[in-house]
């Protein structure tokens, strides 16, 4: 090559003296996604109260003051080691890294379910969400889930519009390595994702894709191409740093169904993090789990009939 073809090069230019290459048909660019584009605000009358606008805030809990204004409630020392004891030998007992692979494997294992409806716990989240709250979803593995930024109640049908709170339950001390459990204080007041919305954005393929064996088509999996970089622009835009939730055990934190949250990945891949982590819906909010139980407090869970698997 010459010194104009070698220079032309660097430039990224084309010499007459050298045949272009075949040209490279065109892929249209992929559109950018915004989270505005995919979320929307519930409906103010289908939200919890203290998700609204019209809030008196004079007349508010400090607890609920906390709720409204960072979609967590932090609870430092709250469950003593006597009440977390049972449930960590069992765990302990049980040995997988993984827990049980289930959702509902508190139907199995009462110490379980016994933490997950702790009394005290459970009248914290009724007095932010306003009325009695179901368990319905035990996440049991003793490692960082490394799911990335993400609402929960996104996934949940339409109609539960934030009467939606989750927690995490420390049950050791939980090393800044092991991938913390993190969150975006008051990003849930950001709009609610819309499966509907998001799935517009999906290719053909990916709408009729599905898992090989179960047949289920992971939307939700294959629309993170696109929701990972929007939500990542939003953090950004929205300027409140992160929070880690670097616990003791018997620490809780309880998350709003709208909070972006996400299992951090661990700097020690594999490490060991141990928690509980449950999920809850307002009883008045979940026509689509109608077979429910109450434990010996009166407290309720969803009957499932999903057989354990470890
Ligand atoms: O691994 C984690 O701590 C995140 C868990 C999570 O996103 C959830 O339970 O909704
Ligand atoms: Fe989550």
């Amino acid at each position: 090559m010459g010194i104009l073809g070698t220079i032309n090069k660097i430039l990224g230019r084309q010499t007459s003296a050298e045949p272009a290459p075949p040209a490279v048909p065109a892929v249209p660019a992929a559109p950018v996604v915004r989270f505005a584009d995919v979320a929307e605000y519930p409906d103010e009358n289908l939200i919890p109260y203290l998700d609204r606008s019209d809030v008196d805030e004079t007349k508010l809990t400090p607890t609920q003051l906390e709720w409204r204004r960072d979609g967590v409630l932090n609870l430092p020392g709250f469950i003593p080691d006597e009440v977390t004891e049972p449930y960590l030998q069992r765990r302990i007992e049980h040995k997988k890294k993984h827990g049980w692979l289930i959702a509902s494997p508190y139907m199995y294992v009462p110490e379980m379910r016994d933490l997950a409806l702790y009394p005290p716990m459970m009248a914290k989240m009724k007095e932010v969400i306003g009325e009695d709250m179901m368990l319905h979803l035990c996440l049991t593995g003793w490692m960082s889930s490394q799911r990335g930024w993400h609402q929960d109640d996104y996934l949940n049908p339409p109609f539960v519009n934030s009467w939606y709170a989750a927690v995490w339950i420390a049950l050791g001390d939980i090393d800044p390595d092991s991938g913390p459990f993190e969150y975006i204080p008051g990003s849930h007041r950001w709009p609610l994702l819309r499966g509907e919305k998001v799935r517009q954005f999906l290719t053909e393929e990916e709408l009729s894709r599905r898992a090989p064996g179960t047949g289920i088509n992971h939307w939700e999996k294959y629309a993170e191409r696109f929701l990972n970089p929007a939500i990542d622009t939003q953090i950004k835009d929205f300027g409140r740093p992160p929070v880690s939730f670097l616990a003791k055990r018997g620490d809780v934190l309880v998350w709003h169904g709208r909070l972006i949250h996400r299992g951090s990945n661990p700097k020690v891949p594999g490490m060991e993090r141990r928690s509980l982590i449950a999920h809850y819906s307002g009883v008045n909010h979940r026509p689509d789990m109608p077979e429910r139980a109450q434990d010996q407090n009166g407290e309720t869970y969803a009957v499932f009939h999903t057989p354990l698997v470890d």
